[in-house]
């Protein structure tokens, strides 16, 4: 006989799991968890015999993986709402970084805020993706770019992860833009990530993967090269920022590195692509940074699908490119920018954004022994959830079994 903890009754359910139809609907379902995990699902009517604590009838809710947002810079201090309405005016994003702005600006305003400023902004951020069924959440350092700062970040996105009942994923990004400090001495810059910040991210476990940014304006792919090979040393998967802005063979050298996932990708060409599906990383699309950067050159999502890469959409949460903090908000938008189906939008928030995270043994879609991470949504079709723009249809969301 099972042992269950909870059982939900009269659900829909979006599996969204691989190669099982369209959102992997199992509809007048039922599901059950047991010590966290998913225990059983299936149709109503084949619920097997079990003792179980606890059941509620969820009114034909539906049932999804709890979203989860791959790609964030959401650990920062300040805004640059100032340099948003210079941009209105006809000032480029690169322009306004090769004059000192940009990333520079926050990574000033950022090395001046106390721990605790940094921790209370960035709740609110995770509060409001929580807020939309978002449970696990990828967080990058960046802003630091200093031994002691960056560090600092990475201590600080641990401390979020403990306090909050969210998985919280970090990433290091000591390489995210060069600091004035080392004004024409890029490669200086690079030893001091390769030789000082990595090894003490490593050895004190700061860190579950290493990103870069792969630009004209930041890092060249030597560059780039240099930093995961000594990560890939440490035993940390790597992931990177690639061909935003221009085509910089970022998708090739991520896949040389058997990457995680490669984000950005506007500019990536056929051969990255194809270099992308052979190493199985994960594309990440990014249409809040489009959106806000007003871009033009759309990521290549025909060759994208047609070449079988896994595809998964993040809001890029920053206070330069991405001043967004709406999952659902980033599915949108990819539909209607990327012209992403509905379909492949939800399974950028779940399935797929967990491959890009390495997590996708214990949750990203619900199935049989996966983490009972689950988002209740009143709705009569997970297509909705790319649609609405604003809605609140969740309901509750459930962390590993337990109601948030
Ligand atoms: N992610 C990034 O790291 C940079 N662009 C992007 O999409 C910029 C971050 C920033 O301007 O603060
Ligand atoms: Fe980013």
């Amino acid at each position: 006989m099972h042992d269950w903890d909870l059982l939900l009754t009269d659900v829909h359910i979006a599996t969204m799991a691989a190669n099982s139809g369209p959102y992997g609907i199992v509809e007048n379902a039922a599901l059950a968890i047991a010590a966290g995990k998913i225990a059983w699902l299936g149709s109503a009517t084949d619920v097997p015999a079990a003792n179980i604590k606890e059941t509620r009838s969820l009114d034909g809710r539906w049932l999804t993986p709890a979203l989860i947002d791959c790609h964030t810079h959401l650990v920062f201090a300040g805004n640059r709402a100032g340099e948003f309405e210079q941009r209105l005016t006809g000032v480029s994003y690169e322009e306004i970084a090769r004059a000192g702005g940009g990333i520079m600006s926050t990574v000033n305003a950022t090395r001046a805020a106390s721990s605790d400023d940094l921790i209370g902004s960035a709740r609110k951020r995770i509060q409001a993706l929580q807020s939309e069924g978002v449970a696990t959440i990828e967080v990058k350092s960046g802003y630091g770019l200093d031994v002691t700062n960056e560090l600092r970040m990475l201590k600080v996105i641990r401390t979020l992860a403990d306090s909050a009942r969210l998985t919280v994923r970090s990433t290091f990004l000591g390489a995210h833009a060069v600091p004035p400090e080392f004004k024409g001495k890029t490669d200086q810059y690079v030893d001091l990530v390769i030789n000082d910040m990595l090894p003490a991210v490593s050895q004190d476990g700061l860190a579950d993967a290493v990103d870069a940014y792969c630009e004209r304006i930041a890092f060249s792919t030597e560059q780039v090269a240099r930093i995961f090979a000594a990560a890939t040393e440490l035993g940390l998967p790597v992931k990177l920022h690639a061909d935003q802005l221009s085509n910089g063979g970022g998708a090739e050298l991520a896949a040389s590195f058997n990457a995680l996932s490669a984000d950005h990708l506007e500019y990536t060409p056929a051969n990255g692509i194809r270099a992308l599906a052979e190493s199985g990383t994960v594309a990440v699309l990014l249409p809040g940074a489009f959106l806000t950067l007003g871009e033009t050159q759309l990521p290549a999502v025909d060759q994208l699908r047609d070449s079988n890469v896994a595809i998964a959409i993040a809001t890029d949460c920053n206070p330069g490119t991405s001043p967004l903090c709406s999952l659902r908000t980033t599915m949108t938008l990819a539909t209607s920018l990327f012209r992403l189906t509905p379909e492949e939008c939800l399974a950028g928030v779940t399935r797929n954004a967990a491959a890009a995270l390495g997590l996708s043994d214990d949750r990203g879609t619900l199935e049989h022994g996966k983490r009972a991470d689950i988002a209740v949504w009143d709705i009569d079709h997970p297509r909705e959830l790319s649609y609405w723009i604003g809605m609140h249809e969740l309901t509750e969301l459930l962390v590993a079994g337990e109601t948030l």
